[in-house]
């Protein structure tokens, strides 16, 4: 057999054992590495090497071990014909590398010493990382997760995604408004991925399609396209944690073609040679900063298109042997489509097997069929992707083509099986009347459909694709989100994790139901209280970060209270601003006594979407009524809000620890399941929530006693939107809540001008979409609650300790054995270390 290469090439059968060198694994060995790394790699001396050339030598010099793996994994996997997962997604948010690779390749100590002896500080190197920002939030967050438990779980898998030139904006505040700039996270080189420009794909766009008659008589259809791009692979190792095996995710970036180009110049043109040039690669320059909102813009189609067109060639083309069968194409692949943007590969599938492997359209739809599954990551119908004909046909005249027969031989199959029933085939086609609806496409190919937790599952069957669940009850199917505990609890959180292996071994970070064994230790009041001393070490270095990364103060002591994640009316920030703002008033009209008051940080992160000017107005507001709140006396320092810009993994990273309360607040029925709640959780921070997304499955588990539940449920929201909802009648109904409003609508915040926020008011005491106002009085109670229970310190802890110890059931990697199991059918594969 041919084997796939790390670029997915075919290559020399293997010759195990022969084919590389593995790297030294002790300081010795790191020390020599490292050096070859900096004076040959970097080319200079240690002392006149820059900061920039030694996390350089060094990210190198510990890829060394990961990449020795991966050579051996990649030919192993060929030789198993095994069944690969491809993750196909827009966003993989991976946060910085080298922690990771390091701990992957167990090489901790080997570092630290090894750094010492050079008198060199890890800690500072680490510092030197940009992360790759490719991704918005959860969606791109939970790729990055669900990679690296596959690689954990020794499962084939290759994640294929956009090498996006700018990453996820930077965040700024300008006298409080957020204010964005470019990401150019690679101007300082990459030492994490590994071009391969010599298996770059081409992908064709625009044109027209032609029938002819082949050898045979039969007629077939050729694309003609009239333009093109080149998509050039960029490697990254996915390792898995300590066991030898190591995926790979597959990042395309565009590249003009040479054709193209040269056209042009020899028309004499050069300019317009070079214009067409930056005319392609604009195709992967920069990732649109939209989150459960899609963006109608032909780019973000063309984006799509390019980075599918070239993961299903690759995979057919390049990964599998030159001689197989693609009769048997689904018992080696999996499609799973992330969300409805990679959903074109679809009909490239079918245009690959029809046009260009000579299958007839029977056979190749159903091959298509048992090759793709899609998960939905939404409930807010305005969220589902739909593009219009108009702009598919003149981009992909061929696609728009395929999917009309896919459309009419579906409706026909909705019209037999609901005969007399018109309206069905109509409400559920996937081409309507302007518009080809993606979310349909990807539910009518795929061999399943998943919701991201079990309320979302539910919703996503009854409400959002009620027919599609009618027409075919089994194919629906809910896998609840997870996170990898590697990063989020045994990197992000190493006091924590400490004083878990100490107490019930290692075994935890592979096997997260393990941390139940902690459940006695919460009634341990010495653990207890060392549990403690690890949320103190971690505020500490919570407030070391804020003040060294913005020079900003954070207090230590008191109720580290976070609310990380984008900023969209549907999750409330207002509501958290609601509370905050009636704390104070309540001091400062002397309804509360300051001593009364139970001092807090309250820690925000959030990016808004530029063009999401309500987003925006609310940033402005909790930078306005932190500046006023920090700044007041009266408040005796108790009350702090702290907002660092540029949320992003890396921060979170650090607030996560740090937590005391997690703030998901969600309006019920709206979040599909959010994944930053099970992080917090699983620091050991409570949770203040609705009854949405998966909070119903922690607060299953966690216990009622150990989490403050509040507010709406899903179909008493219904209900009341149903009959009427008046949020100024709520207003009236709570004083506390009136005052608060007329608070902000005064200009108390805003050195007195009445006009900067009256718009957000208004729109909360008159629309008020999300609900903030009928859930307030709830939220405020629920504090009160929370209040309560963290002034006794002892029943606080044995509550977070049991937080920790019940939310193993979170792990990604359950996750992807939920996957392996109901969907993919996928094998791991034995890797010989
Ligand atoms: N915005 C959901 O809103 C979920 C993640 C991952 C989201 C969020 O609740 O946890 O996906 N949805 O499943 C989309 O991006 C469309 C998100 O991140």
């Amino acid at each position: 057999t041919q084997v796939g290469s790390p670029s997915g090439a075919p290559a020399e059968p293997p010759r195990r054992g022969l084919g590389h060198v593995a790297p030294r694994h002790d300081v010795e060995g790191f020390v020599g590495s490292f050096m070859r790394e900096l004076n040959y790699g970097q080319g200079v001396s240690l002392t006149r090497s820059s900061l920039n050339d030694r996390y350089l030598a060094l990210a190198r010099t510990v890829r060394h071990h990961l990449q020795s793996r991966w050579m051996a994994a990649l030919a192993q996997q060929a030789d198993d014909q095994a069944k690969t997962v491809c993750y196909l997604s827009a966003e993989f948010l991976l946060g910085r590398q080298l922690d990771n690779a390091i701990l992957a390749s167990d090489l901790d100590d080997v570092v630290e010493e090894g750094l010492g002896q050079l008198g060199l500080s890890l800690s500072t190197l680490r510092a030197q990382e940009i992360e790759p920002g490719l991704g918005n939030g959860g969606l791109g967050r939970l790729a990055a997760c669900f990679i690296d438990s596959l690689a954990t779980m020794s499962v084939p898998c290759v994640g294929y995604g956009i090498r996006y030139e700018y990453g996820i904006f930077r965040q700024s505040f300008e006298d409080g408004w957020q204010r964005e700039d470019t990401d150019p996270w690679l101007a300082l080189g990459n030492p994490w991925e590994f071009p391969h420009p010599e298996h770059a794909v081409t992908v064709n766009f625009g044109g027209t399609t032609e029938h002819y008659e082949d050898e045979d008589g039969a007629t077939r259809t050729r694309w003609l396209p009239d333009w093109d791009v080149q998509g050039v692979p960029y490697n990254y190792m996915v390792p898995g944690f300590r066991n030898g095996r190591v995926n790979t995710l597959r990042l395309w970036s565009a590249k003009a073609t040479r054709g193209f180009n040269l056209n042009s110049f020899n028309a004499g043109d050069y300019v317009d040679a070079v214009r067409a040039e930056t005319f392609a690669e604009k195709i992967s320059m920069v990732l649109y900063p939209e989150d459960s909102t899609p963006q109608g813009k032909e780019l973000r189609l063309q984006q799509q298109y390019f980075f599918v067109a070239c993961s299903v060639h690759n995979f057919i083309n390049q990964v599998l042997p030159s001689d197989f069968d693609l009769h048997k194409l689904p018992d080696r692949v999996i499609f799973q489509l992330n969300d409805t943007h990679p959903v074109i590969a679809v009909p490239e599938l079918m245009r690959v097997l029809v046009d260009e492997k000579g299958f007839d359209w029977d056979e190749a739809w159903t091959i298509t069929q048992q090759c793709f599954a899609y998960t939905c990551h939404t409930l807010l119908p305005e969220a589902l992707e739909e593009w219009s004909i108009e702009l598919m046909g003149r981009l992909l005249p061929r696609h728009l083509e395929i999917i009309r027969r896919i459309d009419e031989e579906f409706r026909a199959e909705v019209a037999a099986a609901f005969p007399g029933d018109e309206a069905m085939p109509r409400r559920m086609a996937i081409v309507g009347d302007h518009t080809v609806r993606m979310a349909h496409l990807a539910t009518v190919a795929g061999s399943k459909v998943n919701g991201v937790a079990e309320l979302h599952s539910q919703l996503l069957r009854d409400k959002v694709l009620p027919d599609f669940s009618a027409l075919w009850p089994e194919k629906f199917t809910n896998v609840t989100n997870g996170v990898t505990p590697r990063r989020f609890l045994r990197l992000a959180n190493r006091n924590l994790s400490s004083l878990i292996t100490e107490a019930i071994g290692p075994g935890w970070v592979t096997d997260l139901d393990r941390l139940r064994e902690l459940e006695p230790f919460a009634d341990d009041p010495a653990f207890r209280e060392r549990f403690r001393e690890v949320k103190r070490l971690n505020k500490a270095t919570l407030a070391r970060t804020l003040q060294s990364r913005n020079g900003i103060e954070m207090p230590t002591t008191g109720i580290v209270d976070i609310m990380v994640k984008r900023l969209h009316e549907y999750k409330r920030q207002t509501l958290k601003v609601l509370h905050i703002v009636s704390l104070y008033e309540g001091v400062v009209s002397g309804r509360l006594a300051v001593e009364d008051v139970t001092p807090r940080v309250f820690a925000f992160g959030a990016k808004a979407a530029p063009g999401y000017a309500m987003a925006k107005q609310i940033i402005g507001l909790i930078n306005a009524v932190g500046a006023t709140v920090n700044a007041d006396p009266r408040l005796d320092g108790r009350l702090t809000v702290v907002f660092p810009p540029n949320y992003d993994v890396t921060l979170a990273e650090k607030l996560i620890p740090a937590a005391d309360l997690s703030e998901q607040i969600s309006l019920a029925g709206k979040e599909a399941s959010g994944t930053g709640n099970m992080k917090l959780a699983l620091n050991g921070a409570l949770t203040i929530g609705t009854d949405d997304g998966a909070n119903i499955e922690i607060r299953r588990l966690v216990g009622d006693e150990n989490f403050f539940l509040f507010g709406l449920l899903e179909p008493q929201v219904e209900e009341l939107l149903a009959k009427g909802y008046d949020p100024a009648s709520y207003a009236a109904a709570d004083p506390r809540l009136t005052s608060a409003l007329d608070l902000i609508a005064s200009g108390a915040f805003t050195g007195g001008d009445a006009s900067v926020f009256s718009g957000l008011v208004d729109n909360l005491l008159h629309h008020d979409r999300f609900l903030a106002l009928a859930d307030f009085s709830a939220y405020m109670e629920a504090q009160d609650r929370v209040d309560a229970a963290y002034a006794d310190p002892e029943g606080w802890t044995r509550s977070a300790v049991l937080n920790v110890a019940r939310c193993g059931f979170f792990s990604s990697d359950r996750a992807m054995r939920e996957y392996i199991d109901k969907i993919w059918h996928a094998q791991p594969v034995v890797t010989s270390l």
